[in-house]
């Protein structure tokens, strides 16, 4: 693993870090938005006064901390997705792949960064009882002390259900400023959450408690965006649902799932959609970068 001295700097001196994904810059965005989003993603850690750690694995080799051509390599073609079992074979074949929710989690842990921002969690596709898709995000946050900053999950998935599995798997969900967990587009949903978190102190003590009593597990902070900036609930009603039909024709199964809705969604909504997912986005590594600080200064 390669931690770059930036970020091993800040971790050595107690300056807050905070963990970026990389499977949304390759699979998640087009191009080339999508390289101009990483940037734009890390500038606005450095604007809060934290430090970004971008992970992929480059050649190999797991990097916490992208330089400008790792980040343009993980913005072009031919990078795969990679979660947390694929790692030990990109290590092998000297891979280069761009780290979901679960690969980025698992390496943070190891760097000790407790604090990550993304879009959406992955989770509990419909028709997972007889499909079995549910992504390995939800049972690698079980496993790590990273508290990860969502907007809930993507709503292509069975929210209630991938609710039930966060709560079997004992990853702990809180609200930022709201009781309903939102989904990812749309600010709410009718899923009623069982604690409500108004003040970044709070999520730092409840990081600190993990830490304390050796919890293990990481923390979902759920962060809806506000309502006016939500995508309009009719027309995102009926894209997913197109979307949705479309993949199940096309026989679209495995880690290719999530990949090929995002992109189906952000064609059929002339874009609407994208705009809706970078706002979340940049409103996600905010409050990370907020929490972080607040972690940092304990
Ligand atoms: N959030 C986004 N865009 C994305 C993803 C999340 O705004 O592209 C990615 C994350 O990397 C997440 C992955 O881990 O989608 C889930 O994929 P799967 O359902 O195959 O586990
Ligand atoms: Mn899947």
């Amino acid at each position: 693993m390669h931690v770059a001295e930036e970020v091993r700097d800040a971790l050595d001196a107690g300056i807050p870090v905070v963990a970026l994904e990389s499977t949304i810059i390759s699979h998640g965005l087009p191009r080339p938005r999508n390289l101009e989003a990483a940037r734009e993603f890390e500038a606005i850690v450095r604007d809060a006064g934290a430090v970004p750690a971008t992970i992929a694995v480059v050649d190999g080799v797991p990097r916490v901390g992208l330089d400008e051509d790792a980040l343009e390599r993980i913005a072009g073609e031919g990078v795969a997705k990679a979660s947390v079992r694929d790692l030990p074979i990109l290590a092998a074949r000297r891979g280069t792949g761009a780290t979901t929710v679960a690969g980025t989690v698992a390496i943070a842990a190891r760097a000790g960064i407790r604090v990550f921002a993304t879009g959406g969690l992955g989770g509990v596709h419909p028709g997972a009882s007889s499909t079995f898709d549910e992504s390995a995000d939800i049972p690698t946050l079980a496993r790590h002390p990273v508290a990860v900053v969502c907007a809930g999950v993507k709503s292509v998935l069975d929210v209630g259900a991938t609710l039930e599995r966060m709560e079997t798997l004992s990853v702990p969900v809180v609200g930022w400023r709201t009781d309903r967990f939102p989904m990812f587009w749309l600010s709410s949903s009718p899923h009623a959450l069982d604690w409500r978190v108004d003040a970044v102190d709070e999520i730092a003590a409840i990081l600190r408690d993990q830490d304390a009593t050796g919890a293990g597990s990481g923390l979902v902070v759920a962060n809806p965006l506000p309502i006016e900036q939500q995508w309009d609930p009719a027309e995102h009603d009926a894209v997913v649902a197109q979307a949705t039909a479309e993949a199940e024709r096309d026989g679209i199964h495995g880690k290719a799932v999530t990949p090929y809705l995002l992109g189906r969604i952000v064609e059929l909504s002339e874009g609407r959609s994208l705009e809706v997912n970078l706002a979340l986005v940049r409103s996600n590594i905010r409050l990370a970068a907020a929490i972080a600080t607040a972690y940092a200064g304990a």
